[in-house]
């Protein structure tokens, strides 16, 4: 099933000069971006987007690295776009993480891993929302 999904390439794989590898391999996954931009969060917007996870015991360090620097957003679009980008991105521990993934390739720590990616149709679909309001499905 075709579907969409939301990534962010982290603050620490654009410092890295990694977003041209890392676009690459949604392109070679068959997910290619169909809207991207690239900003700097504020911290509102950071505690906005992790919302789900305002009780662990990272969320304030979590958004605070959010917002450290430019990101960028990219909403992807392909056949089972969300498991795709999921297994291209690996475990969210980089040590843990698959060879060959991204994470495996540039993540740096448990927080500074890289990449989001949603991970399931409703969040997508929340997500996707949040960043780019004017895409229609
Ligand atoms: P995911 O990004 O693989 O879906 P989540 O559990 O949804 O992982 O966590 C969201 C983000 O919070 C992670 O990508 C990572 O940046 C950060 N994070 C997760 N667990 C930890 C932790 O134990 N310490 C610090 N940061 C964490
Ligand atoms: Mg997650």
């Amino acid at each position: 099933m075709k579907e969409r999904t939301l990534a962010i390439i982290k603050p620490d794989a654009v410092k890295k000069h990694v977003i041209g590898d890392i676009i690459r391999r949604y392109e070679e996954a068959g997910i290619p971006p169909i809207a991207l931009k690239m900003m700097t969060l504020s911290k509102d917007q950071a505690e906005g987007f992790y919302a789900v996870h305002n009780a662990r015991p990272f969320f304030q360090d979590l958004t605070t690295y959010m917002a450290s620097g430019p990101v960028v957003v990219l909403a992807l679009e392909g056949e089972n776009a969300i498991k795709v980008n999921r297994d291209l991105m690996g475990a969210t521990d980089p040590k843990k993480a698959e060879t060959g993934t991204i994470r495996a390739a540039h993540g740096a720590s448990i927080e500074a891993n890289a990449v989001h990616g949603s991970d399931a149709s409703e969040t997508a679909q929340v997500e996707i929302a949040f960043f780019f309001p004017e895409l229609k499905s």
